[in-house]
């Protein structure tokens, strides 16, 4: 008897869910919004492939908000926006469809609704699984790019965050762009960019971008600066940058004989560790110095530690209690 039981008891489970989920793809389907489509927004595309399916790689990932769907291709975008989140680009488009997860019932992703993935994975169905686990969460987009000084709204036909696809992003007009704007989404989920937006007034050294900031600041509100920038402190290597530092970025900056009257910060300190000098944004250890003849004392009027280092117009170097106000010069890679 027991076995029947349980067996019987199994039917009327299935039975239960299948309805229970028949009823809420009815649901789903009446929510469908016919000849609309959202516009870019799009973190992968698939084709050829079935509505339902189209769906399901939406429900299978964290970040998917709503897809849509082009009947005559069998060709299907999946979102990270919906119409409410993106409504400029939720448009009119004959042929196209446009449903929103929400209106999908979960459990038609299987295990994977039971899924904690992260938002920049999809959850996929394991099929000979060693330790019993009927899903597993793999990388599927790399996230919308952050990159200092893009337009955010440029987006060009076929864009997508998904894992090897490509974008293009435009400099905002306040900047100048070099690169050619394109970005590609490795399988690692970051991206490789080929971009980068710099204002008026940045000049450029062996592969590098330099700007000199008058406003004086202490070291950590200058770094501070230099990163809302997308730059750092300047990591001075070797006698040729800081040479070219000092013709090309100091050589409006003089105040003889008080030459510590008018001082640029550099982003090296030894606020670990009392005479070893890091460069602040790096972590690598200074190798290259041009310190004055006189520095580093760490030593300011006999009061406070001098541990950031700050730069003479002589391009010489000296070590000053971090709290001074200085200008400074942020510091930015090549594309
Ligand atoms: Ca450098
Ligand atoms: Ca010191
Ligand atoms: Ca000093």
């Amino acid at each position: 008897m027991q076995p029947f039981l349980s067996v019987w008891v199994q039917f009327l489970l299935f039975h239960i869910v299948l309805t229970d989920t028949g009823s809420l793809l009815k649901h789903g389907y009446s929510r469908i919004i016919y000849g609309h489509r959202l516009d870019g927004k799009t973190i992968s595309s698939f084709a050829p492939i079935t509505f339902l399916d189209c769906v399901e790689e939406c429900l299978v990932r964290n970040r998917c908000q709503s897809v849509s769907y082009f009947k005559g291709a069998n060709y299907c975008e999946i979102k990270f926006k919906d119409k409410l989140t993106a409504a400029s680009s939720y448009q009119e488009q004959a042929g196209w469809v446009y449903s929103e997860k929400g209106h999908w019932p979960p459990e038609l992703a299987g295990p994977c609704s039971q899924s904690n993935c992260s938002l920049n994975e999809k959850c996929q169905l394991t099929r000979y699984s060693s330790n019993g686990d009927p899903f597993h969460c793999v990388v599927s987009d790399c996230g919308l790019p952050v990159i200092y000084g893009i337009n955010e709204s440029y987006t060009k036909e076929g864009d997508a965050i998904g894992i090897n696809r490509a974008m293009h992003v435009r400099c905002s007009e306040q900047h100048v762009q070099h690169g050619s704007g394109r970005l590609v989404c490795l399988s690692n989920g970051t991206w490789v960019y080929n971009i980068i937006c710099l204002e008026e007034g940045w000049k450029e050294f062996r592969d590098h971008y330099y700007f000199r900031n008058i406003t004086r600041l202490n070291e950590t509100d200058a770094m501070n600066t230099c990163r809302l920038l997308g730059a750092y402190l300047v990591e001075i290597e070797d006698a040729e940058e800081n040479n070219w530092i000092k013709e090309t970025l100091l050589k409006d900056v003089s105040c003889p004989p008080q030459k510590y009257q008018c001082t640029t910060w550099s982003g090296a300190n030894d606020t670990q560790t009392e005479g070893v000098f890091l460069w602040g944004n790096s972590g690598a250890k200074v190798t290259y110095t041009n310190w004055d003849s006189n520095n580093p004392d760490d030593n300011y009027n006999d009061l406070t530690n001098a541990d950031c280092v700050d730069l003479f117009y002589t391009g010489e170097w000296n070590d000053r209690p971090c709290s001074h106000l200085n200008g400074f010069i942020c510091e930015k890679d090549h594309i």
